[in-house]
């Protein structure tokens, strides 16, 4: 779906000034001349009122009352010691009055209104000789000024709070000439999806590199917020691209506006704006991001006004009206939706010192903790209303894989203090993967979904990402079971790496099925899609943290010249919509997150372990590094007024 043109700034509406009509262009001209009759309507009523003070106020020099404003011209007569302030300044008696010297004063009055009058009558019709795009023009300066005005005072700055521990977030240079060579090409692929998105894209959410123009989907809602700026920014920061880097600033600090009528996604907002904007901060110490940041957590609060407090799918960032997902069973929320905002959640009370996003995310946590649970999985799907579950449909994959990415991350990003979250994730994962993990006949390690007491054997593409949680949750494990879970990552993603090997392309499909003779490979034409996905990639950044096996960096170069060679066009990156032809179609978009994650785990797959160090940083589930927090016991925030 893609959404109206983006009204310059000047050309946006005034919430003050909404006299119900719509936003859109064509309405445009009918509110601006309602607004030059109102003007010419005030001018005409101040003008009456001119004539009305200097014709018709009744003549008496002994009782007169002088009210319009002219007190400096008369010599107040008080009587204090009566404690009468009100009349006695304004009422003029003629006892003890020189009869000469008030005649002079009414003159000088006289004279006053006059020339205010027709200073007054001279300016009305200026205005009338001026066209009728000079009056527009001046309405809008006008309009702009109050924009300027209620944007600083929204941009208050924060309390200052003691930065986390920031190291690694620059350089990584490889000393292998050959390594350096390939960091090198990621990051001048980096540069052409970004260059183009520029020219063809810019301020839309996304671009669509083969028409070349603006591209955006119902996640966003109808507005255009620029998301591949902010999902982008990170990744430019950290590949050294700084005048990039300030381009993107300079648009989120103009133009990054969150007070539209837009539906948006509740999660997709979180994962990719306030996850950016926060990871962007924290790199580069720049205010406006975390300002920014903390002012559209507030516009998604009004999601949490729910029966349980598991907030709606998506949200209006005007009115606060949330609704779930036609699409989802009986009304749900989602799991990989509502379980995917605990990060970024404490962040933003770390810094601010309001606890309100902590006690959100904390409330979530503890209502599920109380629930049944079907084989002690979590299905996908939870009423909001009556907080019963919905189908009993468990995935790793989409609806429920950040879910438990999150768990793990709670407590990492906790210096490992939020035992409550590890608990969790590890009851979690003993039930995956006793319901839900198994090897195919030809001996690939896969993740199936469970559908109400059956196990579909598919896995899809998103799932792949699981390798590379195991691998980083394998520390710190039930039973000192590290080295399991290493080589269940491993599994992972050797079985993910088959299903790009057994294409033509060399690029994943969408989903591929372990059935009826069929290993790694997708066989519905509706799920042979590559859309720049990230997660297999990500699993061999793990994989290579973890192990140092060079496969993992041999993996992720096959897959670079696979996304040159066949997503590559003119105007940037295209997904393709078949993987086993080998002249596909494009679907002619390029995704905010091949710049916010694909690419980024590229450029560090070939980066020294010093950048962004896996012990100061966790990545939220769109890859925005965000610091680990020295909570110590009880502190939550590090602002001291919250402690
Ligand atoms: C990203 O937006 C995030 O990784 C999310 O968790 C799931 N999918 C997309 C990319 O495939």
């Amino acid at each position: 779906m893609t959404t109206p043109a983006l009204l310059p700034l000047s050309g946006r509406r005034l919430p003050a000034l909404n006299l119900g009509t719509s936003s859109f262009p064509h309405h445009r001209a009918t509110l601006r001349l309602s607004e030059k009759f109102i003007l010419l309507l005030i001018l005409s009523a101040f003008i009456t009122l001119c004539f009305g003070a200097f014709f018709f106020l009744p003549d008496s020099s002994k009782h007169k009352r002088f009210d319009l404003g002219l007190e400096d011209v008369l010599i107040p007569h008080v009587d204090t010691s009566k404690g009468d302030k009100s009349l006695g300044s304004f009422l003029i008696h003629g006892q003890g009055h020189d009869e000469h010297r008030h005649r002079e004063e009414e003159e000088r009055l006289r004279n006053k209104i006059r020339a205010d009058h027709e200073k007054a009558l001279e300016e009305a019709k200026e205005k009338l000789k001026k066209s009728r795009d000079e009056i527009q023009a001046e309405i809008q300066t006008e309009k702009n000024k109050v924009v300027q005005e209620l944007k600083k005072k929204d941009s208050k700055p924060l309390p200052p709070v003691p930065l986390p521990n920031l190291i690694g977030i620059n350089s990584g240079e490889p000393a292998d000439p050959e390594i350096r060579e390939k960091r090198n090409k990621i990051k001048e692929m980096m540069k052409h999806a970004w260059d183009n998105y520029r020219q063809y894209g810019w301020g839309h959410n996304e671009l669509k590199p083969i028409a070349r123009k603006g591209h955006s989907t119902n996640i966003f809602g109808n507005s255009q917020m620029g998301a591949t700026i902010v999902d982008a920014l990170d990744t430019l920061y950290i590949m050294g691209l700084h005048d990039e880097f300030r381009e993107g600033q300079e648009w989120i600090d103009k133009n990054l506006d969150f007070s539209v009528n837009s539906e948006v996604s509740v999660f997709e907002v979180n994962i990719r704006f306030i996850g950016g904007l926060l990871a962007a901060y924290y790199l580069s110490g720049q205010e406006v991001f975390k300002i920014k940041a903390v002012q559209l957590a507030g516009k998604l609060l009004p999601a949490f006004n729910t029966p349980t407090g598991i907030p709606w799918a998506m949200v209006n960032l005007k009115s606060g009206v949330g609704r779930n997902w036609g699409w989802a069973s009986a009304g749900s929320s989602i799991l990989a939706e509502f379980g995917t905002l605990h990060m970024e959640f404490v962040h933003l009370s770390y810094l601010t010192g309001d606890p309100v996003y902590y006690n959100k995310v904390m409330h979530i946590r503890k209502l599920l903790q109380k629930m049944d649970r079907p084989n002690g999985l979590y299905p996908n799907y939870l009423n909001p209303r009556t907080g019963r579950w919905g189908q009993h449909h468990t995935s790793v994959g989409g609806l429920g894989d950040s879910f438990y990415e999150y768990l793990l991350k709670a407590w990492l990003m906790s210096e490992k203090t939020d035992m409550e979250a590890r608990k969790m994730y590890d009851d979690a994962i003993e039930a995956i993967e006793k319901h839900l993990i198994r090897k195919s006949n030809g001996g690939l390690t896969f993740i199936g979904e469970w559908k109400n007491g059956h196990l579909e054997r598919k896995m899809g593409h998103l799932t792949c990402f699981a390798g590379g949680m195991f691998a980083l949750g394998a520390d710190g494990s039930r039973d000192d079971k590290a080295g399991h879970y290493l080589q269940l990552g491993a599994e992972i993603a050797h079985t993910c790496h088959e299903s790009y090997d057994r294409t033509t392309l060399k690029l994943g499909p969408e989903a591929f099925k372990f059935d009826g003779g069929v290993e790694a490979v997708a066989i519905r034409q509706n799920e042979k899609y590559y859309i720049l996905r990230p997660e297999v990639i990500e699993t061999y950044w793990y994989m290579w943290r973890f192990t140092h096996d060079p496969k993992y960096r041999q993996w992720g170069w096959e897959a670079t010249q696979a996304i040159d060679k066949y997503c590559r066009v003119s105007g940037g990156f295209s997904g393709v919509k078949d993987v086993y032809s080998s002249s596909p179609a494009y679907d002619d978009v390029q995704q905010s997150f091949f710049l916010a994650e694909t690419l980024k785990y590229l450029y560090l797959l070939f980066s020294n372990d010093d950048l962004l160090p896996l012990d100061n940083w966790v990545f939220n589930t769109e890859a925005h590094p965000l610091p680990v927090l020295h909570l110590a016991n009880t502190t939550l925030s590090g602002n001291p007024a919250y402690r």
